[in-house]
């Protein structure tokens, strides 16, 4: 491996963040999704250092530092389990894990909904596969990043994130199924439009425990369709004809989200083929309802990001707009007249202020290739 410098000993990596242009909380209901790798990343050094088990990782920039014994591995505080979930989970995979050093630094706005926390998953575990030649396939590196955020953060995520970060490709956004992760490439053609992401800047704190909430309603939606339609196997089989049979069984909260999975589903392929099709006007509008979908039905979104949305959608340039990522905070996703990206950016971060004495970020998006070596 030529980028691994100095007999193998340091590599140096690139772990890009993620947008998603559409198709969210599907991907943990065996559903499709359509995101893409951005030019925000986390650069990582690695350097062996010749111990057994101490692991030493630090930011300079973050101002984080941490240590771990490879032979004592168990959940700790706050970001470090990214970190400890990647190397217990890869330790699995194989035995050449030893010590090493680690410094990082970002310029994935947290708390933006860009995924910051699989780049530091990816970004690790691609290092490491790379740095004591583990041999482990892009897809091991996905899944185990993903088994991380799981059993050490406790976020029972789908697989989105930490393919996108992966897998991304320059200019391309990448159509996923995420059932059995069959993908195709799709260029990010937009003619005259651009996309937009505004950053609100709030990330409410009940984010974690209501993604997992949300994830349960979906299977308990589920096991219920079941009783009536025993091949339904997740969201990804059922229609909005099969919900009929939830009328009298699960509350009106569960059918209300099974409905937008199932919607956002439908709209993830019609966005596909709209974007194939050049039909800006097709996936604005679906972006736009899948706005909706979140805010009314999957009650993922806030006050401060439907502000956003609501006001971008005032102004004629934008075709469409949504809340992106989890959400409870985040960013909106616009898709926008390039000509008039700057006014609207402006325009939009003026009002927020006047609105919320607070500052709304434009931020700027290259889609990109997915985690390398530097
Ligand atoms: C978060 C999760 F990590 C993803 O897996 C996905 O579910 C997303 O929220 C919502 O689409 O980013």
């Amino acid at each position: 491996m030529s980028n691994v410098t100095a007999e193998n000993q340091r590599v140096r990596i690139a772990a890009p963040g993620r947008i998603n242009l559409i198709g969210e909380h599907t991907d943990y209901n065996d559903g499709y999704v359509l995101p893409a790798a951005i030019g925000q990343h986390m650069e990582f050094e690695i350097e062996k250092n010749g111990d057994q088990a101490l692991c030493r990782i630090s930011s300079e920039a973050l101002q984080k530092t941490m240590q771990a014994n490879l032979n004592h591995l168990k959940p700790g505080e706050g970001w470090e389990n990214y970190i400890l979930g990647v190397l217990s989970e890869i330790s699995k995979y194989s035995g050449k894990l030893r010590g090493f050093d680690a410094n990082f630094r970002s310029d994935i706005p947290q708390g933006s909904g860009l995924s910051s926390s699989a780049a530091l998953e990816c970004g690790m575990a691609y290092g490491l596969n790379a740095l004591f030649e583990l041999g482990l396939p892009s897809l091991d590196l996905i899944r185990l990043s993903q088994e991380a955020e799981h059993r050490f953060v406790g976020t029972q995520c789908g697989i989105m994130d930490q393919f996108a970060c992966v897998m991304g490709r320059k200019n391309q956004f990448i159509l996923l199924d995420c059932r059995n992760l069959e993908y195709r490439y799709i260029p990010a053609a937009l003619g005259a439009y651009s996309l937009l992401l505004i950053s609100s800047g709030v990330k409410h704190s009940l984010a974690d425990s209501a993604y997992n909430e949300r994830r349960a309603e979906c299977l308990k939606g589920v096991a219920h369709l079941q009783k009536t339609y025993p091949k339904i196997e997740s969201l990804r089989d059922a229609s909005l004809e099969h919900l009929e049979c939830l009328r009298h069984t699960v509350s009106d909260t569960v059918s209300q989200r099974c409905r937008f999975v199932i919607e956002e589903n439908a709209r993830v392929l019609k966005a596909a083929e709209a974007l194939e099709h050049s039909d800006m006007e097709t996936l604005g509008a679906l972006l736009s309802d899948s706005h909706k979908g979140l805010r009314d039905d999957y009650q993922v979104s806030c006050r401060e990001v439907d502000f956003l949305v609501d006001t971008a959608l005032s102004f004629p340039e934008v075709l469409g707009a949504r809340i992106m990522g989890g959400g409870f905070g985040g960013c909106s996703l616009n898709l926008v007249r390039t000509d008039a990206v700057e006014r609207v950016s402006e325009q939009l971060c003026m009002a927020y202020r006047q609105s919320f004495g607070r500052e709304a970020e434009p931020l700027e998006v290259r889609i990109s290739d997915g985690v390398r070596l530097l």
